[in-house]
């Protein structure tokens, strides 16, 4: 399994607001994952709409797209062996009421609608969605990596 996979972890607009970025880098970094890029931005509402174009059947969508853009989120790429998986289970199920306590979701909100923290939900997803909210690349690295894998 690759040390170099990459996933998308967006902190959205309610996670912010309620001053959770601190917490949600702590728990990927803490892990032993590494911090490839992150920004603060406001999300262009087409962005937020290519994004969950998947969704665009959904009732749900258009509150959905309105919740993206509604502040300021935090994108960020996180590199490591199985991060698309793992990173899912730091994050915690889409409801949070069903989301494990120790989760982000499970122990950081209620709503499915103000779930706190997006995470790619495969590595095919997650190059697409690295994509789309950064397209200007990623800046070059050289992680320390010896102290995390044993090879
Ligand atoms: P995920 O974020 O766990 O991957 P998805 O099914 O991809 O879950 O849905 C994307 C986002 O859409 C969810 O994180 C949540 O914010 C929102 N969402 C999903 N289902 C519902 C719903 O039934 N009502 C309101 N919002 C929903
Ligand atoms: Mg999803």
């Amino acid at each position: 399994m690759a040390n170099n996979e990459q996933t998308f972890i967006m902190i959205k607009p309610d996670g912010v607001a309620r001053g959770l970025v601190g917490e949600v880098i702590k728990r990927f970094e803490q892990k032993g994952y590494y911090l490839r890029a992150l920004k603060m931005m406001n999300v262009p509402k087409e962005l937020a709409e290519e994004h969950y174009v998947d969704l665009s059947s959904k009732p749900f969508y258009k509150g959905l797209v309105n919740y993206i853009v509604s502040g300021p989120v935090v994108a960020t790429v996180w590199e490591g062996k199985g991060v698309v998986v793992t990173g899912r289970k730091l994050v915690g199920a889409t409801n949070p009421l069903a989301s494990e306590p120790g989760s982000i979701r499970g122990d950081f909100c209620i709503d499915v609608g103000r779930n706190v923290i997006h995470g790619s939900d495969a590595v095919e997803s997650a190059k697409r969605e690295i994509g789309l909210w950064f397209p200007e690349g990623l800046a070059d690295n050289k992680p320390e990596l010896k102290w995390v894998y044993e090879s």
